[in-house]
C-alpha cells in the first residue's frame, strides 16, 4: 500500500491527500514532526531530499518528494489530469506558478502569520511577499473570469495545488475582496465531490510556534 509521509498542518500535503481521497485509493500515513527535526533524520532524507512533506513511497520501495510531482504522478491516468501532451503541460504551467507564487509567497505569509513568526521576519521580505501576493491573487481572478477552473481540461491536480494554498489566502492577510472569480472558484472547487474539509491547525502542534530546523 502507498505510504504518505505526511504533516498535519501541511497543505502541501493537503494537495496529496485530497488527490488520494478524490482517487479513493487507500494509503498508510507515516506523520512527522517537523518542528522537531524529524524530517532532517538520514533516513528520511533519502525519501524527500529537502525534508520536507508531502513524500510518498510505493509498494516497490521507490519515493518520490514535492507535493507537485506526487500529484504528477498520481494523478496520470486519471480524470484529473489531460492524457494529451498540450493539457499535461498546461497542467504544468499552473504547477509551476504555484511553487513560484502561491505556496512561497501566499503560504509563507500564512504561516508565519499562523505560528507567530511575521514578526521575526525582515518587514522588506514581508512587503515583498506581499505584493507579490497581490499580483498572484489579480493573475488568478483575471484568468478565473474566462473559464470555471484553471485549464481548459476542467477540474485538475492544477486547481487541487493552487487552491491548497490560494484558498487560505485570507488567512495571510490577503483580502479577496476585489477578486470575485478567484471566490466563486473557490466555491466550485469546494463543491467538487470528495471534496476534503477536513482542516488541522498549527495550533495542534505545540512545537509549531518554533522554527524549523
Ligand atoms: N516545495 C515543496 C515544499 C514542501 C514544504 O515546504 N513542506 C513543509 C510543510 S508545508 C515542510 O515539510 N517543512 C519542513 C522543513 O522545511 O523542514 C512541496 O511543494 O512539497
Amino acid at each position: 500500500m502507498l505510504t504518505l509521509f505526511d504533516y498535519p498542518a501541511s497543505e502541501n500535503a493537503w494537495k496529496v491527500r485530497q488527490l488520494l481521497h478524490h482517487l479513493r485509493r487507500p494509503y498508510r500515513t507515516v506523520k512527522l514532526s517537523i518542528f522537531e527535526g524529524e524530517g532532517r533524520t538520514e533516513d528520511y532524507l533519502r525519501t524527500s531530499p529537502t525534508g520536507t512533506v508531502p513524500a510518498i513511497q510505493l509498494d516497490d520501495g521507490r519515493t518520490l518528494a514535492e507535493s507537485n510531482a506526487i500529484l504528477f504522478f498520481l494523478a496520470t491516468d486519471t480524470p484529473y489530469l489531460p492524457d494529451d501532451a498540450f493539457g499535461r503541460a498546461k497542467v504544468l504551467q499552473w504547477l509551476s506558478f504555484e511553487q513560484e507564487r502561491v505556496e512561497s509567497v501566499i503560504g509563507s505569509l500564512r504561516y508565519w502569520t499562523l505560528t507567530g513568526k511575521l514578526e521575526k521576519r525582515a518587514p522588506v521580505l514581508v512587503e515583498m511577499k506581499r505584493s507579490t501576493g497581490e499580483r498572484t491573487l489579480q493573475i488568478l481572478d483575471r484568468e478565473l473570469a474566462q473559464r470555471p477552473f484553471l485549464t481548459e481540461h476542467g477540474y485538475s491536480i492544477a486547481d487541487i495545488s493552487v487552491f491548497a494554498y490560494g484558498s487560505h489566502a485570507e488567512e495571510a492577510g490577503f483580502s479577496l475582496q476585489s477578486y470575485p472569480h478567484v471566490r466563486a472558484w473557490i466555491a466550485r472547487v469546494k463543491s467538487q465531490p470528495g471534496f476534503l474539509a477536513t482542516m488541522h491547525p498549527y495550533s495542534d502542534d505545540p512545537h509549531s510556534s518554533g522554527e524549523l530546523p
